[in-house]
């Protein structure tokens, strides 16, 4: 039988386990804000600009992808390889995977078309595969049927190309803080624990485009394969991610990025918390001067909405299979599309570069800031000319080369 006096003792206890339970609350909350701290100027300052890498025509990163690249093609086998040589040769410890899949177009009969995703990731030392969550970085790199010999360049060759600065710019910050909390046994059995499990994946997609004209089974070919596979692949049955499509922590998507002054809206309320990490993040570059692009609008228009019902005009692109399956997306994509949108004016030529060099510098920022790389980052070159960001705006402090 229960007496009165230990129902009363047992309200007390349920109120200390309430109080118990905020104050952990607090401090989880806590560990999460720390391990997602603002970066500094000096970090923003000290990203590589792409220097001449860019250069359409001869720059290491970008010229090579400005050809056509219908999958199943040479020149689709040739961009593939040129990301494989980058990353084997430059970025050595950035594990490289393919996913494969065939289908029939409208457009190309009973023949089936090959298509390859290329997925690169770096993930902390020393953590399993179902222990680890993954920024995840995306463009797709195949180019449209039609018209005969379209380049797209903004459609996404240049994305590509920014994506591939972003791995090159973080890889040596990424080794460092990782072996510095590997020597202070941090990410073992630190008190952050989970929150410390953060990766990053790029995944540069094929077959976006449609063959014909866009449905639902002519377009998206290499997103709706990989994103049913990462879905259909377990981890162990005691993971904290069960499979591989839920270790991604949000998926951002760059698509019809290099013209000069986008304006990229919001689209999604569950991410514009995202969307707006990024904003400010642009505005502290326009700030400190770093930008090299032409000012006016800013690119992110609903910086200061509040995330409603407000939000909507989803387009069709690559995160569709994935948010099908629940994964957040943070869409960097314009609206209205660039002026050279499916036309063969989408090319080197039309691409406004310090706009695709200051994209590059704003998704490394947010990389390195979704991975707490504040004070890891060297004001340092990583390519043969490239230029921290200061120096690329020729005001850089003198003789500083570390933070
Ligand atoms: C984006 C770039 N898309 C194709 N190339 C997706 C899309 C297709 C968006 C049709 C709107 C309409
Ligand atoms: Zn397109």
């Amino acid at each position: 039988m229960t007496g009165g006096g230990e129902v009363a003792l047992s309200n007390i206890t349920m109120v200390y386990l309430k109080l118990i339970s905020y104050i952990i609350y607090a401090v989880l909350l806590l560990g999460h804000t720390r391990a997602y701290t603002r970066i500094s100027d000096e970090s923003l300052r000290a990203i590589p600009g792409p220097g001449n890498e860019f250069d359409i025509k001869s720059g290491k990163l970008l010229a090579p992808v400005l050809r056509p690249r219908v999958p199943g093609t040479p020149g689709s086998t040739a961009v593939l390889n040129h990301f494989v040589d980058f990353f084997k040769t430059s970025l050595p410890k950035w594990k490289i995977s393919f996913q494969n899949s065939t289908s029939k177009t409208p457009a190309t009969g009973d023949s089936e078309i090959p298509f390859v995703n290329m997925i690169v990731s770096r993930d902390p030392t020393w953590t399993t595969p179902g222990e680890v969550s993954r920024l995840t970085l995306v463009a797709h790199y195949d180019s449209k049927l039609t018209p005969t010999d379209f380049i797209g360049a903004t459609d996404s060759a240049a994305p590509c190309a920014m994506l591939m600065h972003t791995a090159r710019s973080i890889d040596a910050a990424l080794t460092k803080k990782w072996s510095a909390m590997q020597a202070e046994d941090i990410g073992v059995q630190g008190f952050l624990g989970i929150e410390e499990h953060k990766g990053i994946q790029i995944i540069f997609l094929d077959g976006e485009e449609a063959f014909l004209s866009w449905t639902d089974d002519d377009s998206l070919y290499g997103a709706r394969s990989l994103a049913a596979e990462m879905e259909s692949t377990s981890h162990a049955a005691t993971s904290t991610y069960h499979n591989v499509i839920s270790s991604i922590s949000l998926f951002v998507l760059l698509d019809l990025l290099g013209e000069a002054q986008p304006k990229v809206p919001s689209y999604f309320q569950t991410t514009h918390w995202s969307y707006q990490k990024m904003a400010a993040l642009y505005k502290r570059f326009r700030d400190l001067e770093v930008f090299t692009s032409t000012g006016g609008a800013n690119w992110f228009p609903d910086v200061n909405k509040i995330a409603g019902p407000w939000m909507g005009g989803l387009i069709e692109d690559d995160h569709m299979p994935f948010m099908a399956r629940g994964v957040e997306v943070l869409h960097l994509i314009p609206h209205p599309f660039p002026r050279v949108w499916h036309v063969m004016d989408d090319d080197g030529e039309h691409l406004d570069l310090d706009t695709v060099a200051d994209w590059s510098l704003l998704v490394t920022a947010f990389a390195a800031e979704w991975l707490d790389l504040d004070g890891f980052l060297e004001a340092k070159n990583v390519g043969s000319n490239a230029t921290s960001a200061q120096e690329a705006h020729g005001t850089r402090v003198a003789g500083r080369t570390e933070l």
